[in-house]
């Protein structure tokens, strides 16, 4: 009894430790917790299998573990980019593509990326090998991670990269699928799944104590 009660507490521990995991476009390699805070979670080289990536009308599909948090996205157009320096512009500043935005709700949220409205990143262009970076604050300290991507201008995002999305921020309806499953209510209300998986946990855990 006195176990399973420390197993529980244990699990909630390691939930609130795991930061946020892309989910598309897909990360360079498996999330890394412990390297999240580092370069591109620990991955420092492109790799070969790119997403193709619209040019336009992207969407950003991340999990958050924390309840609050902050997240931004910078891009560079090196073919392999190593460092964040590799991700400046001339002027020794990141190549910012989607601006910081603060959030408050764990779960999968989606958030629109429109590279090719980037007048100031030359470079963003049909075909073009780029990586983007996401850095993510909840609270414990910037978190980062990385996909490799080759831009189209003649996809859209697939709608399994965005169906498990907790928030209804506006996925570009392709115009032969009707946004037919409208959620209703605020974006932010109804995106809590984990706290409340949480909450209830704890509530769990303190019945058995
Ligand atoms: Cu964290």
């Amino acid at each position: 009894m006195r176990f399973s009660t420390v197993a529980l507490l244990g699990g909630l521990a390691s939930v609130a430790r795991a930061h946020f995991q892309l989910q598309y476009p897909v990360p360079r390699g498996p999330f890394v917790e412990d390297n999240e805070p580092t370069f591109c979670d620990g991955y420092n080289d492109a790799v070969n299998n790119r997403t193709v990536f619209p040019l336009s009308n992207g969407i950003i599909n991340l999990n958050s573990e924390h309840p609050q948090w902050t997240a931004g996205v910078i891009v560079s157009t090196k073919a392999d980019p190593t460092s964040f320096g590799d991700f400046n512009n001339s002027a020794g500043t990141y190549q910012l593509v989607v601006q910081y935005f603060q959030q408050s709700g764990e779960g999968k949220f989606c958030f629109p990326i429109d590279l090719a409205a980037n007048s100031n990143v030359t470079g963003l262009t049909d075909g073009a090998n780029v990586t983007i970076q996401v850095i993510f604050n909840g609270g414990d300290g910037n978190l980062y991670q990385c996909a490799d991507l080759t831009l189209s201008g003649s996809v859209s995002v697939p709608a399994n990269a965005t169906s498990s999305c907790t928030n209804t921020t506006s996925t570009p309806s392709t115009s032969s699928t009707a946004p037919s499953t409208s959620q209703t209510g605020g974006a932010a209300k109804g995106m809590m799944p984990m706290s409340g998986f949480a909450v209830g946990a704890l509530g769990l855990a303190l019945s058995i104590l």
